[in-house]
């Protein structure tokens, strides 16, 4: 099951949205950020080195950066509809090229 690591009113936010519209099953965990807790070893050496949130524990390891997580659910869960239908291609559009 996935696991969202997440501080409330953060950006995190942006990942939370997107994991709660895939309709997946999944856990939290909260950081207290104020608390300092995203710089505690467990959580540097576990989660994420760089001492931030978002962070999403996957089967197959961790992802950090709403950017890289938006895109993994996306892709992962493409019921969800999460990207336009043309960036949802299983392989991105070819650059137009234009003449000179
Ligand atoms: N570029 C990162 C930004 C992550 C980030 O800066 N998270 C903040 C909360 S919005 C954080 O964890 N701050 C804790 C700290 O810097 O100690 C992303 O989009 O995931």
């Amino acid at each position: 099951m996935l696991t969202l690591y997440y501080a409330p009113g953060a950006c995190s936010m942006a990942s939370h949205i997107a994991l709660e519209e895939t309709g997946t099953p999944y856990e939290t965990k909260v950081v207290g950020l104020a608390q300092g807790e995203q710089t505690k070893p467990e959580y540097l050496n576990g989660v994420n080195p760089r001492g931030k949130v978002p962070a999403l524990k996957t089967d197959d390891g961790i992802l950090t950066e709403n950017v890289a997580i938006l895109t993994y659910l996306a892709r992962t869960f493409p019921d969800a509809k999460l990207l336009p239908s043309c960036a949802r291609a299983a392989s991105p559009p070819t650059s137009r090229r234009t003449k000179t």
